[in-house]
Parts: structure tokens; sequence; C-alpha cells
């Protein structure tokens, strides 16, 4: 694919400002950044920029900005969407550079954290405080902190705690022409006009380059029990789920692993669940597109004081709808119970290269979603086989589809998977993002009323379009 031509002009200006070392422009270096973490989505760029701060940041976009340079933000390029990656010749911003984790501020339990921060190194970092970053997430060496905002990333604690624009109190960003907006006093109310964070939070990079973010923290809950539970079916698992939800106050994840993700995710990690069985329900053949097959939840309580008892009574009450539950209190036995979910993306990448569709059901359309979806995939790909799994406490789910031997399925299942969600009043995107590739479906979910603003406040902030311009939002015109 062609890429953007920079001149030697540009160039020196852009290694004056970061330093020669990080402006490059070597294929067999730059390639790296520029396939994504499924490798679905693959481009090429002329030249990868990764700034060191804020200034150098502002500096950097004033340049791009100044000779149209179109730019992809990238923090951890752990994106699902295509968002991360220049598949149309566009330079990247690395952002990992901006590593900086500021002292905690344990009067206020916030911290400011610069944008490259990985989550694994804010999680160690705000621990001794006896706080914790309220999103969690299994790519969490490598996802950061302004990626995590920049998707609104979710998660496995959205139901206690929020997704990421609910974590933060403060930003800093640098606009598409290099003006910095910095709002990081983290005041808990503050009514003085628009929340550039929130605004911020959710835009995939196309409104501004995020460098730093101040977040809320949240009390660590050092106690914990975890049961994997499983179902016949998908409407127990939801039943269930529900009841979870209502009855556990510490409840701190409710995951799902459906019958086909369950057995990928087994072979995967050599081993089949403690409970339950693989091809163990009379109507467990999804492969065909006929409904079914059973279901298995993870429920975690988490508090200061040992949950076991609250969450053992909770899953007692459970008896008509479990056909089996283990319950694990410590940390490896609860882990080696977490594997079953938290592998389940990285399984399916050693399987093949599947098409990634994360959607919200309404709670009453959950289970019918979840049975109808086979068919809805092999109306559009016969031989594609999806494998379902995600948040059920916050009826999101994960349509992974595989083609044949590992192949990509054919390009019509996104389509009809999404038109089903939305026929069934679900959202597209429940917390990946639009990316480039759920870009056409959009209309989908946002009228064409909402479209219209959204790019009244592209053009507002990114007149020019150089930032990410070929992700979220319909090119004008
Ligand atoms: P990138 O992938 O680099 O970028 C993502 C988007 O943000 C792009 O549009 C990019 O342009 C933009 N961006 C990045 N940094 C900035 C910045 N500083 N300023 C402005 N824009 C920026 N996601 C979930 O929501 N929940 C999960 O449970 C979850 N689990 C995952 C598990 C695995 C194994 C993997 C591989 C991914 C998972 N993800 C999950 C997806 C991914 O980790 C998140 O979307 C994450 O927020 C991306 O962060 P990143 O730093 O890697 O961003
Ligand atoms: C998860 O919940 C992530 O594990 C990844 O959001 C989902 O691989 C996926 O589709
Ligand atoms: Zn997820």
């Amino acid at each position: 694919m062609s890429t953007q031509a920079i001149s030697p002009a540009v160039m020196d200006e852009l290694a004056d400002i970061v330093g020669p070392a990080h402006v490059l422009s070597d294929p067999e270096i730059t390639a790296g950044y520029a396939v994504d973490w499924t490798r679905r989505f693959a481009g090429a760029t002329p030249l990868v920029i990764r700034p060191g701060d804020t200034a150098e940041t502002a500096a950097v976009m004033g340049v791009l900005a100044g000779a149209h340079i179109a730019v992809v933000p990238q923090g951890g390029n752990t994106g699902l969407v295509g968002g991360s990656v220049p598949l149309e010749g566009e330079a990247v911003l690395s952002m990992r550079r901006l590593n900086v984790c500021e002292p905690v501020d344990e009067l206020a339990s916030q911290v400011t954290l610069g944008a490259g921060v990985t989550l694994a190194d804010a999680q160690a970092h705000v621990a001794a405080s006896g706080l914790s970053v309220g999103v969690d997430l299994a790519a969490r060496d490598s996802a950061t902190i302004g990626g995590m905002v920049a998707t609104n990333a979710g998660g496995i604690n959205v139901l206690r705690y929020g997704a990421m624009r609910a974590q933060v109190v403060g930003i800093e960003a640098v606009l598409a022409d290099g003006t910095v907006v910095s709002h990081l006093a983290g005041l808990e109310k503050d009514n003085t006009g628009y929340d550039l964070g929130a605004l911020l939070a959710g835009s995939e990079g196309t409104l501004g380059v995020i460098t730093r973010v101040r977040l809320r923290l949240h009390p660590t809950q050092p106690e914990r029990a975890t049961a994997l539970l499983a179902f016949e079916t998908a409407a127990d698992a939801v039943s269930a789920a529900a009841a979870l939800r209502r009855s556990v106050a510490s409840l701190h994840a409710l995951e799902a692993v459906f019958e086909g993700a369950m057995e990928v995710v087994s072979e995967h990690l050599g081993t089949a669940p403690p409970v339950g069985r693989i091809g163990g329900t009379s109507n467990d053949t999804q492969v065909d597109g006929s409904p079914g097959g059973g279901a298995w939840l993870i429920a975690e309580a988490a508090a200061r004081t040992d949950p076991s008892d609250e969450l053992g009574a909770a899953v007692a009450e459970l008896e008509d709808l479990v056909t089996d539950a283990a319950v694990a209190l410590e940390p490896a036995a609860r882990q080696r119970l977490w594997a079953f979910r938290e592998s389940v993306t990285e399984a399916i990448s050693a399987a093949g290269i599947p098409h990634k569709l994360d959607v919200t059901l309404p709670a009453a359309r959950l289970a019918e979603f979840v049975d109808g979806v086979p068919a809805v995939v092999h109306a559009a790909d016969p031989d594609a086989r999806p494998l379902l799994f995600g948040h059920l406490g916050d009826g999101n789910a994960h349509v992974n589809v595989l083609g044949p031997a590992g192949a990509e399925p054919a390009e019509s299942v996104d389509d009809a998977v999404l038109r089903y969600v939305a026929s069934l009043g679900g959202s597209i995107s429940a917390e990946h993002g639009i990316g480039t590739a759920k870009l056409s479906q959009l209309h989908l979910n946002r009228t064409p009323a909402e479209l219209a603003a959204f790019s009244a406040i592209k053009r507002a902030l990114d007149p020019d379009g150089v930032l990410n311009p070929n992700v979220l939002l319909p090119k004008p015109g």
C-alpha cells in the first residue's frame, strides 16, 4: 500500500523535536506499528514518531498539521477494531514514552498518569496506597491508559465501577493543531462547562491526542471468592446472572463463556473446565446454525472481609438453574478458574484470524441473541464458526467468528450479526469502539442527526481531518 510522502524538511523538524532516535522510518521497524493485535488489520506507515511528553506531542502535532499529514495515535496497539493502525498510509504517533506515574493523591483517591502508562503499571503504582484502578482487562500488560480512555474501555469490573469514562476526573490532550488543553485538578464537582474528558473518552483518537489522565481510584477489595457455574442453556445463565446482580452486594465480575468458546479455550489450555461438560447438552451444535449449547459463568465477589459466605449463599439459591459449581478462594485456584475466561481471546487468536463483534443487548433479549447468532452467522457464511463469551453482567456479548481452517469468515457475517443486534435494540459496540471495522454500520445505532453532530464536533476540533481520519466517522463528502 502507498504511504504519505513526507518531505526531508518535515523529517528534520520532527527529529529536532523528539530526537532522531524517536523518528522511525525503517520499514522493518515500523511494520510492527502497522498491524493490529488480531492480524486482521494491517497497513503501512512512512514514519512512527515517539514523543516523550506533552510539549513534544504538541510540537509534533503542530508540524504534522502544518504539513497536512494524517496521523494515527497509538498506545499499546491492543485495540480490536482496526483503529490503532495506519490503514491508509498515515503516520503513527506512538504514545508509549509518556509513561510517568505521578504520586498518588491519597487525600483525593486520585492519580495522574501519562497516556503511555500501561494498565498493569498503573495498577501496581496505586496498589501501595490501598487503591485500585476501576477498569481491569486481560490486555493489562500492554494496553495504555491513554488508549483505554480513547476507547472508553470496559473490561471485567464495569458492573461495579463503570467503564473508563467513569474513571476520568481530569484530562490533558493535544488538539489537531498542536494546542494543549489541560484540566487536571480532579475536582469531584466541577460544573464549569463542557467536559472534555468525557468527550475524549470513546473518541478513538479522532478529536485529540490524550497526553495525561487523572483517574478516580477505588478502595482495594483484597478478599475474593470466585465461582465457576455451569448451565445447560444461555437462558439459565442469563437468569442466574440477573439473580446474582440482585443478591451479591460485593459482586465484582460476572463473566460468561458459551459452549463453542469453552471448547476452544479448553483445547488451548489443555484441560476441560472443572464443572459442566462440553457437548453435554442435547442441543449443542452451534456450528451448523442450530441454537443452544451449554454456558458457564464466572462470578467473583470482592470485599474487605471474606465474601465467600455471601457468594456461596447466592449460588445455593440458584440450584434450579446451575448444573454444577466450583468455588475457589486461594489466588492460584481462582486463577485456574479465571483462565477459562481470560484466555479465550488468546485461544481464538491461536486458532485463526477472527472477526470480532463486541455488542450489548438489552437484558430481556440477551438469551435470545446468544441462541439466535449461530443461525444468523450460518446464513451469511455456512462455513463460519461463531464463538461467544463476554461480560454477561453488563449485557455485553463478544461474538468472535472464525472461518474454515482459521481463515477469516465472509465479510457479510459482520453486517448480518450487527443488523441482528440492532434489530433486538442492542449496541453494535459495547466497549471496543467503532474503529474502521464497524464504521459502515454506525448508522444502525446513530441517527443522521447524531452523526451530523459528531461531524460538527470533529470539524470544530480537527478542521483538516488529520487525526485518525479513517476511524469512527464517515469521511466528509
Ligand atoms: P490502542 O490499541 O493503541 O488504540 C486504540 C484506539 O485509541 C485507537 O483508535 C487509537 O488511535 C486511540 N488512542 C490510543 N492512544 C491514544 C492517545 N493517547 N490519545 C488519543 N487516542 C489514542 N477492551 C475492553 O474494552 N475490554 C476488555 O475486556 C478487553 N480485553 C482485551 C483483551 C485482550 C487480550 C486484547 C488484546 C484486547 C482487549 N481489549 C479489551 C481491547 C483493548 O485492550 C482496549 O481497547 C484498550 O483500551 C486499547 O488500549 P491501547 O493502549 O492498546 O490502545
Ligand atoms: C474480552 O472481554 C475482550 O476478553 C476481548 O474484550 C474480546 O476477543 C474479544 O473479542
Ligand atoms: Zn470484553
